[in-house]
């Protein structure tokens, strides 16, 4: 039985009514006005006594209403049938895609006024902090697939402006498969599960999926970028993003100019490699999901740098592609991105459901200063992202619930719907006089700030159902990343389309997308086609130049494109292991806490077992988390004291006499997986041998290895020249 623990608080939830006052401006620091908003429709506290949804105290929530201790349940059990008929209905559709996703409150703030561009409310003034939420997802995988597979990210923002919602609603690569959504549907059918019998989940290596690129060659730029390392990101705060379309920014005066937007975390741009991506999935399959979450309980706020490449008006037709193709970038080196804002994620949502799965974007959710092209991807997600939310959240009043309330005031005249809560006065019809005439509209002549007028573009044609022929070239900018990737990229790259198409059975499909590869580098599709067992592009066809229409001029290379030089600075946030046994130099398991540490890093001690060890100095080592509970996919480097011999992503190995860690299988795969995946590792004295017992032969010999001798003191040069390694990340050329 229940205790009752006394009265609940008093707190009735006030209705809410169309046309509150808005909160105001957003404060500068603390909680800011969305907070506030949320506070408004968050449930009662807790802790009270259980209730019915009526509000009835509940005496026993353990026990069926029965007659005698043996006899049949009671229909009169009310609470009983309120509480399983609840339970019946608590999962909704998924969405169709990007199913499986992590959410975060935040803010964003300008660092100066970009008016001259755009009257957009967000970003008028340097330093005005607008409150956002952003969801990270996955596409192709369900609700509770493994978040390090390979895939697209999702990457939306919702800024809750004072001028209504902004939603920019993009991915973290820059371009899409198709370029019109007429083919949405196709391609997700594609790259889903296959119909008969659901598999795979998470993946796109099937045939259906490549079947469809084989013959939508339109696909071919972004499968590059898909078989790259961008599609296994490190963490969801070391991935850009991309708004993807060109948009138009209109400033007061109407003036247009187009737009592509850019996200730059400020931890560097980094991603798993292909075997480490399948392990994580099996040892942590929420990685990503825990990172961001972690990360933010523990104060270190994501932040992404808000860029924009701006291209004026009259410079529409001034490339060799067209602006309105989603399968195509503006490369850097012809417009350079210039940094406008910074987003901070700041607070982890309350509860998963009613935040991260009830949040609804939808590009079409624009405000004054910002406005669509002729895109004709974006014309179509601007009917399907409305159409989804509607049997998903199940009818229109989605944007009541409280994650899509807009911070500004909403008068409408929508009246009713599902799940209503507005209590809306007036009688919801225009033009009334009944109402005086409110709520009014603003047009007429120019329009005060905050109104939306659409851009006045004069657009004159035939109706038509037909590919813009400036949409034909498909190869050139697949040439142009694959010529801008360094060479261990293009060898990821390219195991990546051996991996995939080696899982696909139908070799006709197979042979189909190497003749594709053709036009992008006949040496990648002569590899990929040796590593799949397809006979070799015939040297007709190994000749065959990318595209030469208009699309094939351009830089030859971009080194934007390429990760090398998107590594960012510090060591913030990475995860360190220095593995312990009993004897291990506990100056230099201290060494590395406090270097590293200082500097940012998690560092932790891993032993075979919890609790403590007995350190070379006769004290004590704590043991943070035992080995079999972990592993090294789960850390960015590994530190193998003197005296042990151990198993991180950068291993830190102290010297000393203890029992020799090369004898302990789990430490020995630790230091094998992470220098298999390129990891920094720190050895120190006998640490060594645990790279040896590795396989991999003297450590001095390796890349990305830094080595102390026994008897050699790690100083602070050391741990300083192996936090450069770390701030590195990879040495992929290991
Ligand atoms: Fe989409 C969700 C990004 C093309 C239709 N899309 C969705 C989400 C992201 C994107 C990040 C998840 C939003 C969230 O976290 O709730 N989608 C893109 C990008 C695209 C793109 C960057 C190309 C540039 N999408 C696209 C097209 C269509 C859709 C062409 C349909 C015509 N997308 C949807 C959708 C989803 C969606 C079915 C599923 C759930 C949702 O909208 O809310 O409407």
């Amino acid at each position: 039985m229940t205790i009752n623990p006394g009265p609940p608080e008093h707190r009735p939830h006030a209705p809410l009514v169309s046309g509150t006052p808005n909160p105001g401006p957003p404060v500068e620091h603390g909680r800011d006005a969305k907070d506030a908003a949320l506070d408004a429709a968050r449930a009662p506290d807790p802790n009270g006594a259980l209730t019915t949804d009526q509000g009835v105290r509940v005496d026993d929530t353990d026990n069926s209403l029965t007659v005698g201790d043996r006899g049949p349940t009671l229909l009169e059990d009310f609470q009983l049938r309120e509480k399983l008929t609840h339970f019946d209905h608590e999962r909704i559709p998924e969405r169709v895609v990007h199913a499986r996703g992590a959410g975060a409150y935040g803010f964003f703030e300008p660092y100066a006024s970009l008016a001259e561009f755009t009257c957009a409310d967000f970003l008028q003034e340097a330093g005005r902090r607008t409150p956002v939420f952003v969801r990270f997802s996955t596409v192709q995988g369900p609700r509770g697939s493994a978040d390090t597979v390979r895939d697209v990210r999702g990457f939306a923002t919702k800024f809750y402006t004072r001028h209504g919602n902004y939603d920019l609603v993009g991915n973290n690569m820059p371009v899409f498969f198709i370029q019109d959504a007429a083919k949405f549907p196709d391609f997700v059918h594609a790259v889903k599960p296959e119909a008969p019998n659901e598999i795979p989940t998470g993946a796109s290596a099937h045939d259906t999926f490549w079947d469809f690129c084989s013959l939508q060659p339109e696909s071919t730029h972004m499968l590059m970028w898909a078989m790259s390392d961008r599609a296994i990101p490190r963490s969801y705060r070391m991935m850009q993003g991309f708004g993807v379309h060109t948009f138009r920014l209109v400033n007061a005066d109407g003036r247009g100019t187009f737009v592509k937007f850019h996200w730059r975390p400020l931890l560097g741009t980094h991603s798993q490699v292909w075997d480490e991506a399948q392990l994580t999935a099996g040892r942590d399959p929420d990685f990503h999901r825990r990172d961001l979450w972690e990360a933010i309980a523990d104060g270190d706020f994501p932040e992404y740098e808000l860029g924009v490449q701006l291209i004026p008006e009259q410079d529409e037709f001034a490339f060799p592609f067209d602006l309105l193709d989603p399968t195509k970038l503006v490369p850097e080196e012809l417009v350079p991105v210039r940094p406008v804002g910074r987003m901070v994620l700041n607070r982890n949502p309350e509860n998963f459901f009613a935040e991260t799965e009830q949040v609804a974007f939808h590009t079409a959710n624009i405000v004054p200063g910002i406005d669509f092209t002729n895109d004709p991807l974006l014309q179509g997600r601007n009917f399907s992202y409305l159409d989804t939310q509607l049997i998903r959240l199940g009818g229109p009043n989605f944007s009541q619930l409280p994650v899509n309330r807009p911070l500004a005031d909403v008068r409408v005249n929508h009246r009713d719907g599902h799940g209503q809560q507005t209590i809306h006065p007036g009688h919801g019809y225009s033009p009334n006089s009944v109402g005086g005439g409110c709520p009014f509209t603003m047009g007429g002549g120019r329009l005060p700030e905050g109104v939306f007028q659409h851009y006045q573009e004069r657009v004159d044609g035939r109706t038509i159902r037909r590919r813009s022929p400036s949409f034909a070239d498909h190869y050139s900018q697949a040439t142009l990343f694959w010529r801008s990737m360094t060479g261990w990229e293009q060898e990821h790259i390219t195991a990546a389309f051996a991996f995939e198409l080696g899982k696909v059975v139908d070799e006709e499909v197979r042979r189909r997308t190497v003749g594709n590869l053709v036009h992008v580098d006949p040496v990648l599709a002569a590899e990929v086609a040796r590593r799949i067992g397809v006979p070799e592009p015939e040297p007709a066809e190994l000749d065959a130049p990318a595209q030469e229409d208009a699309g094939a001029a351009g830089p030859l290379v971009s080194p934007a494109l390429s990760l090398e030089h998107l590594r960012g600075s510090g060591i913030r946030t990475r995860k360190v292991a220095v593995l312990v046994g009993p004897g291990a130099d506990a100056d230099q398991v201290r060494a590395a806490h406090e270097h590293l540490g200082a500097l940012g890093a998690t560092v932790e001690t891993l032993a075979a077992h919890g609790g403590e060890l007995p350190a070379r100095d006769g004290g004590r080592l704590v043991v943070d988390r035992p080995l079999p509970t972990t592993a090294s996919v789960l850390y960015d480097a590994v530190v193998v004291p003197d005296g042990t011999g151990v198993l991180y992503d950068a291993v830190i190995v102290p010297g000393g006499t203890g029992p020799d860690l090369t004898a302990d299988p789990d430490a020995v795969r630790f230091v094998t997986e992470a220098l298999r995946h390129g990891k920094p590792v720190a050895v120190l004295g006998s640490g060594a041998g645990l790279v040896r017992a590795a396989g991999a032969g003297d450590p001095t010999d390796l890349a990305g290895v830094a080595v102390r001798g026994p008897g050699e003191r790690a100083d602070e040069d050391f741990w300083d020249g192996f936090a450069r390694l770390l701030e590195r990340h990879r040495f992929p050329e290991r």
